[in-house]
């Protein structure tokens, strides 16, 4: 199936990643792996430093039923209730990545990209959820993927689980569930031995917090059920404990012969205090442990488990509300210590910044309501599409400086940052918003000193915004929904950013 040329390939496209630092890695440090060489100027990437795109296999692949694949929670709801989505859309079709993969990774070879995230659909490969039924059209649909990005250089960095749970799992109770994180070990051996000996970077979980969020509300997120301050933090639990088994499982039985990496992306805006009180100041830490912490604190902090702050705030509202036990569940001292140190790096996906003050919100139960942080967006501000994202530079640079210094020595992947519009072909609003955020990145990474390996933009291409549909565009290319053949066209902003992708600089012009 490897052919010697994929081979070659891969071994160079590694050693640009690594650099030397491959070979220093040792069994039982989770911590100095891929840390890259010092940049020359402030301008410059690092060498070794990934630079690329991203996407998600339900936003971007179609095809959801086809050859085998079966049915998953997005389908589902969609299906189900079409006024979820803006215009009734829905991923049915979407970019039909399915079939057009090819010119993917044409765009991605335009772009100079030397890494593209994608992410598996579970229910492509396994359509049940469970390893009775192994569909090899799925196999062979990412095998193909697979191989053509490493016949152009392109490294592969694969998300396992974008949010697209399989619809059989899902009537056994979904994530909240904890039988789930069984499921989703023998899913994830079946990538390690199908892909392994290709994909060098894995990525368990995109954004839990969002995941989770299917179980708090309706109409937002599949399965879209509402128990808001419980079956979230059920969910939480399980994703928490299937993310460490998967790590283990990799360095128990393929770390030795793969000699890839594992990691896991989390979301996050940058809060900033809306003043300098300390309530404020408070305030805005408490909703990053809130948002982050409580997949960090137990995956990358050096005592483990659930930040002190949740636990505190979560069990004396639960014993407030009179219930007999914490809404959040507790992890035993086994699993705090099997789960600290479960990550080779930090992904992490950011966009936007808010002001964040302390005060009563959401209902009761619910995390907003434990959390207690209100917060609100900035004045002054360029707005783009979604209404959720401002154009807020500096605060990338305040987020990486925060999680380095959270959770020390953890290289740091950029697994999404980019911009969202109406679609329009010269898009100099999203080319702004690229080199201004990439200008806070290489302060943070060679100014400040952080090791961020790895950028990959959100997206390659204009596709399924969730329940937004694809009105809003957050693509590097524009695709044309209204032609069954889904033309790709490159926007404007491809120009700019094959440029610093293939120089592995930003024009110093940028740097105010
Ligand atoms: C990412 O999520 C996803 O991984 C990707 O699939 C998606 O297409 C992309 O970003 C763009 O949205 O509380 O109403 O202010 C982004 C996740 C989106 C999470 C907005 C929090 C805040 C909504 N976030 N969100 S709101």
């Amino acid at each position: 199936m490897l052919s010697k040329g994929v081979v070659s390939l891969l071994t160079a496209c590694l050693a640009l990643v690594a650099g030397s630092t491959l070979g220093a890695a040792t069994a039982g440090t989770h911590r100095r792996h891929l840390r890259l060489p010092r940049a020359g100027a402030v301008n410059q990437f690092p060498d070794g430093f990934m630079l690329g795109a991203a996407t998600a296999s339900y936003q971007i692949e179609g095809g959801w039923d086809a050859d085998g694949k079966g049915e998953n929670i997005w389908d589902r709801m969609f299906h189900e209730h079409p006024e979820y989505g803006t215009n009734g859309d829905n991923g049915d079709v979407a970019c039909d990545s399915y079939h057009k993969y090819a010119e993917d990774v044409q765009a991605l070879k335009n772009l100079n990209a030397n890494v593209y995230r994608f992410s598996i659909s579970w229910a492509r490969i396994l359509p049940n959820g469970d390893t009775d039924v192994i569909n090899q059209a799925g196999l062979d649909y990412y095998n193909s993927l697979i191989d053509l990005l490493l016949e152009n250089g392109i490294q592969p960095l694969v998300t396992m689980y974008h949010w697209d749970l399989p619809q059989s799992l899902q009537y056994i109770g979904g994530w909240p569930n904890p039988i789930l994180a069984d499921y989703f070990v023998e899913y994830a051996r079946v990538l390690f031995e199908n892909f392994g000996d290709r994909v060098k970077f894995w990525i368990t979980f995109n954004e839990p917090a969002a995941v989770v969020s299917g179980y708090a509300s309706v109409g937002r997120a599949a399965p879209s059920l509402p128990a808001p301050g419980i079956g979230d933090y059920l969910a939480a639990h399980t994703i928490i404990k299937a993310h460490a088994r998967v790590y283990h499982l990799y360095q128990e039985q393929y770390k030795a012969s793969q000699q890839g990496y594992v990691g896991i992306t989390l979301n996050s805006a940058w809060n900033e205090p809306a003043t300098n009180s300390t309530e404020d100041i408070e305030a805005a830490e408490r909703a990053r442990q809130f948002e982050v912490g409580i997949y960090a604190h137990p995956i990358f902090s050096e005592e483990g488990d659930y930040p002190p702050v949740m636990r505190q705030r979560v069990d004396a509202n639960s014993a407030a509300e009179g219930r007999p036990r914490s809404r959040l569940p507790s992890f035993t001292s086994e699993e705090v210590a099997y789960i600290r140190g479960t990550s080779d790096f930090f992904g992490v996906n950011h966009y936007s910044s808010v002001l964040s003050t302390s005060g009563e919100t959401g209902t009761i139960p619910s995390k907003e309501h434990d959390a207690g942080v209100i917060s609100y967006s900035f004045d002054s501000y360029p707005q783009a599409a979604s209404s959720w994202l401002q154009v807020i530079p500096w605060g990338f640079r305040k987020l990486l400086n925060w999680i380095a210094a959270e959770y020390p020595e953890y290289p740091i992947i950029v697994t999404e940052n980019g911009y969202s519009d109406w679609g329009e072909l010269d898009d100099k609003n999203r080319t702004d918003y690229y080199t201004s955020y990439l200008a806070e990145m290489l302060k943070a990474i060679n100014t400040d000193g952080n090791n961020v390996i790895g950028y990959t933009a959100w997206s390659l291409l204009d596709n399924l915004e969730w329940t937004d549909g694809f009105a809003i565009k957050f693509g590097l290319y524009q695709v044309d929904f209204n032609d069954p053949e889904r033309p790709r066209t490159a926007k404007d902003s491809v120009q700019t950013m094959a440029q610093i992708y293939a120089s592995k600089e930003l024009p110093i012009e940028y740097f105010e």
